[in-house]
């Protein structure tokens, strides 16, 4: 009960934190294309905290800038000089940078997707353009291109799918809304194509990131919020099933804060999920404004009582012992509590930052201890 089991159920607290946050991983983007055509509004836009406008740029070589922050998985290799002369150096520089990140034995170095940005207005696929998408293909990196400031699409991206054959999607965006006055008649076009780009990435990306992407997404687009609900469910599941693992021998009700480190790992991780910054003090604020700072002693007990009241029929357990379906229905119980509060709130205040202890009160109302 008190050491780690082979499937990695975490003993401690600290453990099931140090694990939710390890386990998420980091993802590296490319973006690629010339001056202009909107790949920082696009960075923006997609990922939370406002990642290409307050993230620290470090130059790599002439042509490529990382931009990141702390607490962020995602690193976003920012590319420029599409359209300059010396593509021809920037280009070898670039498959220099990918060359030595891909060596890593470190995963989270790697390169997981480029996005190649191409303005709509332009109407043309530039040579440089088809030589980065051949380049990426050696590479073996998944790219989407992504057609920017998109207004009629007229048949240009049927062509844009053409000539880059080897690319795996081709989505055409308005990361802006835009407006129109003609002759006093005034007209908006609404962003586009942003859900989309967002569920096209996600299928490229292994499953062992998806944590990690659904972290970065910001929560305005529908698509990232329903891809944070499906990844926190499959957290769930997965605690659920270790809750009942450690309960495969009846356990005593007294012993049920063992349950607790696995509880703690799942809301650690359904956090990330929903985009709670990826580092141990938020996280472990985040679990101690729900159970409290003695999270593994008594209040854990308490939690357990609260989470019975939940389950029908569960209360005759109290004084009795618990059972791996009792240890399962409860976890799945604090589990889907957890994801309704974050849904509610990222529907209520798309895009915002989460609010912790906003969020810990009403989770508590809910499990009522
Ligand atoms: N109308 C409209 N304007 C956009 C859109 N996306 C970006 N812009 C505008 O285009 C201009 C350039 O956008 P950036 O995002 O800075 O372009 P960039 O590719 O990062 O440019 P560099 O960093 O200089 O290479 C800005 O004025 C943006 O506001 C869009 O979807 N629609
Ligand atoms: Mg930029």
């Amino acid at each position: 009960m008190t050491t780690s089991t082979a499937n990695n159920t975490p003993a401690t607290t600290e453990e099931a934190i140090d694990g939710a946050l390890k386990g998420s991983g980091k993802i590296n983007v490319i973006i690629a294309g010339k001056t202009g055509v909107g790949k920082s509004t696009l960075i923006n836009t997609i990922f939370r905290g406002n990642l290409a406008q307050t993230g620290s740029g470090r130059p790599v070589t002439q042509g490529t800038e990382e931009i990141s922050k702390p607490g962020h998985p995602v690193t976003i290799i920012d590319t420029k000089g599409l359209e300059l002369k010396d593509y021809d150096t920037i280009a070898a520089e670039l498959m220099d940078v990918i060359d030595t990140r891909s060596h890593s034995e470190d995963e989270n170095q790697h390169i997981h997707v480029a996005w190649l940005c191409i303005h709509e207005d332009g109407r043309r696929v530039e040579e440089a353009e088809i030589e980065l998408c051949r380049l990426f293909a050696d590479k073996k990196i998944p790219v989407v291109v992504v057609i920017t400031k998109s207004r009629s699409d007229n048949g240009f991206s049927d062509e844009v799918r053409k000539t880059l054959p080897t690319v795996a999607a081709v989505v055409s965006v308005r990361a802006l809304p835009e407006e129109f006055d003609d002759d006093g008649d005034s007209f908006t076009l609404k962003p586009k194509g942003l859900d989309k780009l967002i569920l096209e990435t996600a299928n490229l990306l292994p499953e062992a990131k998806k944590r990690a992407y659904a972290n970065a997404l910001s929560s305005r687009h529908a698509a990232a919020t329903r891809l944070k609900i499906e990844q926190a469910e499959k957290e769930v599941l997965v605690a659920a099933t270790a809750a009942g693992a450690v309960a495969a021998v009846p356990i005593p009700f007294s012993d049920a804060v063992g349950l607790l480190p696995i509880q703690v790992g799942m809301l650690a991780k359904i956090g990330i999920t929903f985009g709670m910054e990826v580092s141990t003090t938020a996280l472990t604020t985040l679990v101690t404004s729900v159970l409290g700072a003695g999270a593994a002693t008594l209040v854990g007990r308490t939690l357990v009582t609260g989470l019975l009241k939940m389950i029908p029929g569960a209360g005759s357990v109290v004084g009795g012992t618990i059972a791996a379906a009792t240890a399962s229905s409860l976890t799945k119980a604090l589990g889907s509590a957890y994801i309704s509060v974050l849904t509610r709130f990222i529907e209520e205040n798309p895009g915002k930052e989460l609010e912790i202890s906003l969020i810990a009160a009403e989770l508590k109302k809910r499990i009522s201890f």
